[in-house]
């Protein structure tokens, strides 16, 4: 879509926009799997000291935000996580690291790729979110297991070097055009309440809507103000704000699990009703995020079925 058009579908009125994104959800998602919500288990494999500068970020080596730098896990320790995922009812792991980009060659990348076969293994999704890669790094990834690459463009290309100075937004379209050529699915989104426009957020939405093939999935983030980093003062965003976004994206891209991920600690159960009805299918599921909180997976699991949604099953296994 073009940003004209989002800017039109964006706009309408609210229940306009609601009810439409209602009926493209039903048109895509049908025979019971428009109930059924992606459950994600997230595990930082590698924390803290990263070089980059993004100032939403509790992981960059640039702010003293009270998180520690630490080596990358071991194998068996990622395993034992992800299997505590699956017992949980995650169909999807992602993993997350704190570098700049990964190299073929290396040692970590070695161990990366070691992990990544062992989660395969359990016969969950496997995704992971590394940074940076090219060709060579992409097959590799692709070859050992891994689903899905997520690497966020987070918001429009005009309003990234407000956000991020150590590396550009043609960095991220050039790590996310290596994603493509292996075959990996795609996982791209962004994050509300950086301080930017609607029309940064559209804008972001046109070039995730033009990728061929357009993204898997969508995470939507809300900033979650982390302390120390430049933005920990930022105002929180609106839930109405947040409903309508999601609406829009789920619109422009109908087959994607748009997911509703960081920053729902901060939301009602209410708000997120509402997310759930504008198009969202996914969540990230246990009470850790990176380094920042999550809801509890009780919690999760009733709202769920306070809404009559259900976990999907996933790659595998016998979810409901
Ligand atoms: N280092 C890798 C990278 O930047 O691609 C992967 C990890 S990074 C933490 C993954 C994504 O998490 C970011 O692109 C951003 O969208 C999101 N994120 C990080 N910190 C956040 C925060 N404080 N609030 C909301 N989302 C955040
Ligand atoms: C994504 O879009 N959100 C997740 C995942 N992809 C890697 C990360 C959210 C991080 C929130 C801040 C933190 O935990 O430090
Ligand atoms: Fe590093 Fe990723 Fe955090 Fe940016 S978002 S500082 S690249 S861990």
């Amino acid at each position: 879509m073009t940003l004209a058009e989002l800017d039109a579908v964006y706009h309408q009125p609210f229940f306009e926009l609601l009810k439409q994104a209602r009926a493209a959800h039903e048109a895509h998602w049908p025979a019971g799997e428009g109930e059924a919500v992606q459950l994600c288990t997230l595990l930082s494999i590698k924390t803290g000291g990263c070089s980059e500068d993004c100032s939403y970020c509790a992981q960059s080596a640039h702010y003293s935000t009270g998180v520690e730098k630490e080596t990358l896990m071991a194998p068996a320790d990622v395993l034992a996580a992800a299997e505590r995922a699956r017992e949980n009812g995650s169909t999807r792991f992602c993993m997350g690291a704190a570098w700049r980009g990964v190299q073929a060659g290396t040692p970590k990348f070695a161990q990366v790729l070691e992990i990544v076969r062992g989660v395969g293994a359990l016969g969950m999704e496997v995704c992971v979110t590394l940074g940076q890669l090219g060709d060579r790094e992409a097959s590799a990834l692709k070859e050992a297991g891994v689903t899905a690459y997520n690497h966020n463009l987070d918001t429009s290309p005009e309003f990234y070097p407000e956000i991020v100075s150590t590396h550009t937004f043609q960095d991220r379209l050039d790590t996310i055009g290596a994603v493509q050529r292996a075959g990996m699915a795609l996982c791209c989104g962004g994050i509300l309440g950086l301080g930017e426009s609607v029309r940064d957020r559209l804008r972001l939405l046109e070039v995730l809507s033009n990728f061929d093939p357009p993204p898997e999935s969508v995470p939507i983030n809300c900033l979650m103000p982390m302390p120390g980093t430049p933005l920990a003062e930022n105002p929180p965003v609106d839930a109405l704000d947040l409903a309508r976004l999601v609406a829009t994206t789920r619109l422009a891209l109908p087959r994607a699990r748009v997911r509703l991920s960081a920053g729902r600690t901060r939301l009602s159960r209410e708000a997120q009703a509402l997310c759930f009805f504008a198009g969202a299918n996914s969540i990230f599921y246990g009470d850790r995020l990176l380094t920042a909180a999550n809801p509890e997976a009780s919690a999760d699991l009733a709202l769920l079925r306070a809404l009559d949604l259900r976990p999907a099953a996933g790659v595998g296994v016998g979810a409901v």
